[in-house]
């Protein structure tokens, strides 16, 4: 049985001790400053290595992972960083399955579960070593700890995410070699893992994924305590963007403030922030967010905090910039108001994935016949072979949300979208009407108004729990919080 080695050591001859090409614009490196580069370290202080936050839920879905597929070997890459151009790269961000089975945040990592004589499964993490004996130490930009700080290595990675064992990842493609062919692997994440047996396994590789993204359907315990986490961090965030309503100049700057927050209580923005002002919020994924605030005008901004632990928020508020809606904006953000009520009320347990969207599109029809937008009744428009309604909602009101904004996206439809609502799942309610600027069916005063409400819910026992509530909705609420912060500031 193989055991977590990660002691220091002298430079040896397994020690990869071939420096790593230089940069374009760097020099390389002698032998001599090499060598002496080695050497002269002081012992580094080992162990103090703790689990990670929620070490036994990691344990515990990989223990399920185990039971769903007895007798196979399992492969989990979390990815790699990115090119962004030439030697940079995107911030890296784990492979969400990968995160939910570990914990594991470094780049490049692979679980792998070993099946075991007993019919379980050894959980084995393939994590680069400490590199501080090898060339690649100072000479990897990418790897090498004095580019991009120390790492976990062997020792680290076994105490702090509870797996069984950790192996060197250079010794992933001989085992994945001796590895039985049938195996199952997430693909899409690592090239090296997904060169093997691509094809003969495709089958069996899409059940594992759909596996994956089922069992995080329902949250557990501190599943929900991380979303709380994001979700007051967000309400941060939106304290901060109201704070600065009055003076910044543009959408650029909301998301700029925006993302201090995210970054600051968070690992980032779980999604690319929509600051969207005026007509902009009728562009449904506005993030060039390259217009100005402007004074009357609403200012739609969806954004999220992704925690530390990856949950990520998914909030909505429309916004006036001047602080108080004009008649017809609080006509029509009232309207989305009332859908988005409808909506919470059809979020319990058994009832459909989709009676929320239900229940807040038979409000938003009848809202718009009765303000003579919807020329048909809204029996007519609500019908499935009709829905002239979504001209102006565009989109269904919920998604599954955890770790991804979008989660749980690889679930069958039976079991997410044509599904049930269970204890345990959390969704977003986000009714919206959209008046493009140019669109003639529109009575004028509304045209160029976007409006979309949302808010993130838990399913309970007895109906439901909103996540976001302490995030204010209703009109009147809305300018109270405004004049509330502005109140606070001055
Ligand atoms: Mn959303």
């Amino acid at each position: 049985m193989s055991t977590a080695h990660d002691a220091p050591r002298p430079a040896s001859a397994d020690a990869p001790v071939a420096p790593v090409a230089p940069a374009s614009h760097d020099t390389g490196t002698p032998p001599a400053l090499l060598d002496f580069m080695l050497q002269g370290w002081a012992p580094r202080a080992d162990g103090g290595w703790q689990p990670v936050k929620h070490a036994a839920a990691h344990r515990a879905r990989r223990d399920a992972l185990s039971r769903r597929f007895p007798g196979e070997t399992l492969v989990v890459p979390t990815g790699h960083e990115q090119v962004r151009a030439n030697d940079t790269h995107f911030r890296f961000r784990p492979g969400s399955d990968f995160f939910w089975l570990t914990g594991c945040h470094e780049a490049d990592n692979v679980l792998v579960l070993e099946p075991t004589a007993d019919g379980g499964h050894r959980s084995v993490l393939y994590a680069e070593p400490a590199h501080r004996d090898s060339a690649a130490f100072f000479t990897d930009r990418k790897k090498g700890e004095l580019w991009v700080g120390a790492r976990l290595g062997l020792e680290g990675s076994l105490a702090s995410f509870g797996v069984d064992a950790c192996r060197p990842l250079a010794d992933l493609d001989a085992t994945l070699a001796a590895a039985d062919p049938r195996r199952r692997a997430l693909r899409g994440f690592a090239p090296a893992v997904d060169a093997t047996r691509a094809e003969a396994n495709a089958e069996r590789d899409t059940e594992l994924a759909t596996w994956l993204s089922e069992a995080r359907l329902v949250k557990d315990v501190g599943e929900i305590e991380e979303l709380r986490l994001s979700i007051d961090a967000t309400k941060k965030g939106f304290d901060d963007v109201i704070l600065t309503l009055r003076t910044a100049p543009t959408e650029r700057w909301v998301e700029g403030i925006f993302g201090l927050r995210a970054r600051v209580e968070g690992n980032d923005v779980g999604y690319g922030t929509i600051a969207a002002c005026g007509s902009h919020a009728c562009v449904l994924h506005w993030t060039r967010n390259d217009g100005a605030l402007t004074p009357g005008e609403l200012l739609l901004l969806d954004a999220g905090v992704e925690g530390h632990q990856l949950y990520t928020a998914d909030i909505t508020r429309t916004l006036p910039v001047s602080g108080r809606f004009t008649a017809p904006q609080r006509r029509i953000y009232e309207l989305v108001w009332r859908a988005q009520q409808a909506a919470f009320a059809a979020v319990r347990p058994g009832n459909d994935f989709l009676a929320p969207n239900r229940a807040a599109m038979v409000v938003l029809a009848e809202g718009l016949h009765a303000l003579g937008i919807l020329q048909v009744t809204p029996e007519e428009a609500l019908r499935d072979d009709r829905q002239l309604y979504k001209r102006w909602t565009l989109h269904n009101v919920s998604h599954m949300l955890g770790i991804d904004v979008h989660d749980c996206a690889k679930a069958r439809q039976e079991s997410y979208k044509f599904g049930k609502l269970e204890v345990g799942m959390v969704l977003t309610i986000e009714p919206g009407l959209y008046f493009q600027p140019d669109d003639a069916t529109v009575a004028a005063e509304y045209r160029g108004i976007g409006i979309r409400i949302e808010d993130d819910v838990v399913v309970t026992a007895d109906g439901h729990e909103n996540l976001s509530a302490h995030i204010p909705t209703d009109a009147d609420a809305v300018e109270a919080w405004i004049a509330d912060v502005w109140a606070k500031r001055a």
